[in-house]
């Protein structure tokens, strides 16, 4: 029998946290089967399971063909189960079952990317979080089902990789021109890290000796011509196999570590145990194919997922409202480690120019939620920034008040407690407390509730007293679906300067032990509060949040001199970055005169010194907020031509200021032989080239010209082609049809063609039509669709006009064929309400009209999500 995907969303289909309840079979033991043939596979399952507590046998199942079933040796007839579109039902099971399926699926046309899917000719993946083992067969597919798997996989001897978890026990000939292999994993798992791989894929090895001598297999299989292009990842994941060691204590607990590089993926890998799965864009880097960003990518996710083997395999989820325990905690492992590897004030930046750029909007607008939140209608919706990035920022929070010592008292605490569990957020924050011996349990709020925390405070000066007071407040925004919002502990780190000198001050023991800041932090943790320094001999210039020591928005009663002063003075290189950011965020949206600005960042004294020291950080600090960033700024009649035209200004006048300084950067700065300096200046270069278009000269066509033909690094040839493009350039053309030509064989490269000519700011509805029809366009691949998607949304301008078309039309192409991307990039539209009339009423009624069209509970929740605001 046959069972139709993607049910409609019904009234009915919401699951509450406080739902939750444990189930009522767990499994010991799961003998797996998988017989892949070209037009179907067979999926023989074997369940040996026990009664845990009252309650039916439930088995989720969805797009399977049921062939057969047998329950303690006694094949079942239909009468004997219950069978919807979504799970399979035993009633009065006995305590103890054996439990064996067999079930047909049609991976060669599963669209969707999830479960067990042909991602190319040669190649069979899956992708199982959070629901898709279900698709593959009868289960109960749920994180707290932690079991032993052991897994036959057998196919064609033309797909010579038969992998899946674990270590390889068995493999042979199973005739007729077919093979298998017999993989077995001792560790329990959840189903959801459940892989298998079956393909033609070319691999690299190496090998890892952990801290407790095992000697680690490690594979990372690719196409044949991607190998050389894995070399990069190789090193980063024995990196991080060393750094999870010493930062943490956790070494790896296998024979064998893979990973497997697919272009069909619809996010950027998963850590399923001991096998890897990743798409191409975060496996392969190599500078003459990829860009330095994507490089510096690639190696925070090989970690990412690398250290999900602690935090999400050994100890996983209990349900999947617990999402951001394992992904928050994991980012915030990931991003100390890329702190490690380059410029750590520059992974700061970078790392916070993401929340503000994602999370911020999402927060404030109708998807926002809590990091966990307490209810959901499709899981896949809840992949968000603010369950990774915000999640990361909550334990950041932690981790900066317990400093290094007793945070990793504390997370050795939750190792030792949990190792083999699923849990839940507040196991984790009382692990933390007990090992460190500090109550964190406040910081629970953070978890429940949404919202970006406004963080107001005020700096006053008494001179008679010679004493500082800083006042500060906190507030949030009501939620309808979130009442009782409560204060939230903030580590506030802080420093204050001398006005004159520039130097900081040295906070004497005295100051610091009476208003309660220790160590530069002071914890901020009522709705109002005020702190005051003595002896403060002049009026100050305090740095606030330094390091974005939490997740709030700040609002300071600074003077645009203060901020220039921040920039020019702060030690801490984050601090510098913010100082010129709300700078630039009052002349673009309030209006301020941008003089200060261009005196600071023209002075003598910064960047043409930075550049020496610290190029990438120099680079940074040249950043303009985007228009997009400028727009979440934005909650009512925001036009997105006017915020364009404030911005070009800025930029313009920016590149007037500092007049000599590009050509300097161009013709003087060489890159050195270590990648992160190399790669500071490459951004400075490029953004030079950029301003001498903007100055009006005329040489710099050639110059990006010459540059684009005559580099082997993909950042450079990018930046080049980039201002070639954008500014319609004589040679930009014969650029584009060589670019095309160099790389037309290697996808990832061909993305970055696709994205370059989408971003233009110019682009027309025919630009893009001429890009979404060309024989290079397909649908299938999510990283293709993201490259032009992505590329139009660059500029809002664009994006809500004729780029809503796109999106709308886009969402429902995919949401059957797949509706995890389809909902995603319909995300992009989800701040059409702020937008100034005409242009919101057309927004509203696109989406409205779209709403009877689509079916997937995935397009649908987000729709009826963002139509809900008022
Ligand atoms: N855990 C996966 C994400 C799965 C997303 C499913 N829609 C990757 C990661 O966060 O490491
Ligand atoms: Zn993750």
């Amino acid at each position: 029998m046959n069972i139709a995907a993607n049910p409609v969303v019904e009234a009915d289909q919401t699951v509450y946290l406080k739902d939750y309840q444990i189930p009522s079979f767990l499994v010991d033991a799961v003998d797996l089967n998988i017989q892949v043939f070209a037009d179907y596979t067979r999926v023989t399952a074997k369940l040996k399971m026990q009664r845990q507590s009252a309650g039916d046998l439930v088995l989720l199942g969805r797009d399977l063909s049921l062939e057969s079933i047998i329950l303690n040796g006694t094949p079942l007839t239909s009468d004997a189960y219950q069978l919807d579109t979504e799970q399979l039902v035993i009633q009065n099971a006995p305590e103890q079952v054996m439990l064996e399926t067999v079930v047909l699926i049609h991976p060669e046309s599963n669209t969707q990317l999830e479960g067990l899917y042909q991602a190319a000719d040669d190649l069979f993946v899956t992708q199982n979080e959070p629901e898709g083992f279900r698709k593959i067969t009868f289960y109960p597919d749920r994180p707290d089902v932690l079991s032993v798997f052991t897994t036959r996989v057998e196919a064609d001897k033309k797909f010579p990789v038969l992998l899946a978890n674990g270590n390889l026990i068995e493999k042979g000939d199973a005739g007729e021109g077919r093979h298998y292999a017999i993989w077995q994993d001792p560790t329990k798992k959840p189903a959801y890290l459940f892989a298998c791989v079956i393909g033609d894929l070319a691999v690299l090895k190496d090998s890892y000796v952990t801290s407790e001598g095992r000697n680690v297999a490690l594979e990372i299989y690719a196409e044949e011509k991607d190998i050389p292009k894995c070399h990069i990842a190789m090193q980063a994941l024995k990196h991080s196999m060393r750094w999870d060691e010493e930062h943490y204590g956790l070494p790896y607990d296998l024979d064998i570590y893979m990973i497997v590089a697919t272009s069909a993926f619809n996010m950027g890998a998963m850590e399923n145990k001991g096998l890897n799965i990743f798409n191409t864009s975060c496996v392969l880097a190599d500078e003459e194919y990829t860009t330095d960003a994507a490089i510096m990518r690639v190696q925070s996710v090989i970690a990412h997922e690398y250290f999900h083997n602690w935090t999400g395999n050994r100890i996983t989820c209990r349900d999947w409202f617990q999402l951001c325990l394992k992904e928050g905690l994991t980012v915030f492992r990931d991003q100390s480690f890329s702190e490690d590897l380059q410029s750590a004030a520059v992974q700061r930046i970078d790392d916070v120019a993401v929340l503000k750029a994602h999370q911020f909007p999402e927060d404030s607008g109708p998807l926002s939620h809590p990091p966990r939140p307490d209810h959901f209608v499709e899981i896949n919706n809840f992949y968000t920034a603010t369950v990774y990035e915000k999640g990361a920022e909550i334990n950041r929070m932690m981790a900066t008040l317990l400093g290094k010592e007793k945070f990793r008292a504390g997370t050795d605490e939750y190792f030792k407690r949990h190792d083999g569990q699923a849990v839940t957020v507040e196991d984790w924050v009382a692990a933390l407390s007990a090992g460190s011996g500090v109550d964190l349990s406040a910081f629970l709020t953070w978890y429940n509730q949404p919202g970006t925390p406004k963080l107001e405070a005020k700096g006053e000066y008494d001179a008679d007293a010679q004493s500082y007071t800083l006042s500060f407040k906190q507030s949030l925004k009501a939620h309808a679906k979130y009442p009782n919002l409560k204060a939230v502990p903030m580590p506030v780190a802080l420093a204050l300067f001398d006005a004159a000198t520039g130097e900081q001050l040295v906070l004497n023991s005295d100051s610091l032990f009476e208003n309660g800041v220790k160590d530069g932090v002071y914890l901020f943790d009522q709705a109002e509060a005020s702190i005051v320094f003595k002896n403060v001999t002049a009026q100050p210039v305090v740095s606030l949040l330094r390091n974005f020591s939490a997740p709030v928005d700040l609002e300071f009663n600074y003077s645009d001199q203060d901020l220039a002063f921040l920039l020019q003075h702060e030690t801490n290189g984050f601090n510098q970055w913010q100082a010129a950011q709300t700078l630039l965020e009052n002349i673009l949206l309030k209006d301020h005169n941008a003089q200060v600005y261009l005196d600071a960042i023209s002075s003598p004294h910064l960047l043409p010194q930075l550049v020496n020291t610290d190029p990438l950080l120099a680079s940074r600090l040249l950043d303009v907020p985007s228009e997009g960033y400028l727009a979440s700024r934005i909650d009512a009649d925001y036009n997105p031509l006017v915020i364009q035209a404030k911005r070009e200004a800025l930029l313009n006048a920016v590149a007037q200021a500092c007049k000599g300084f590009w050509k300097n950067i161009d013709q003087e700065l060489q890159a050195p032989a270590e990648f992160s300096q190399a790669m500071g200046v490459r951004a400075l270069k490029n953004i030079a080239l950029a301003m001498m278009v903007r100055q009006g000269d005329e040489s710099a066509f050639d110059l990006a010209y010459d540059k684009f033909k005559s580099t082997g690094n993909m950042s450079e040839r990018l930046g080049a082609l980039k201002v070639l493009v954008w500014n319609d350039a004589p040679q930009a053309e014969k650029a584009l049809i060589d670019f095309y030509l160099r790389f037309k064989g290697e996808a990832l490269a061909m993305d970055q063609w696709f994205m370059i000519q989408a971003a233009h700011p110019k682009a027309e509805a025919q630009s893009i039509a001429y890009l979404t029809s060309h024989p290079d366009y397909d649908l299938a691949v999510p990283n293709r669709i993201r490259a032009v998607s992505g590329g139009l949304n660059a500029n809002p301008v664009n994006t809500w006009s004729f780029g809503v078309e796109h999106f709308v039309n886009l969402a429902q192409y995919l949401d059957e064929k797949n509706p995890i991307v389809g909902s995603r990039l319909l995300q992009v539209l989800s701040r059409w309400y702020t937008l100034a009339e005409p242009q919101r009423s057309h927004v509203k009624a696109q989406l409205e009209a779209l709403q009877p069209l689509v079916k997937s509970k995935n397009v649908t929740e987000t729709l009826s999500t963002m139509l809900s605001v008022a």
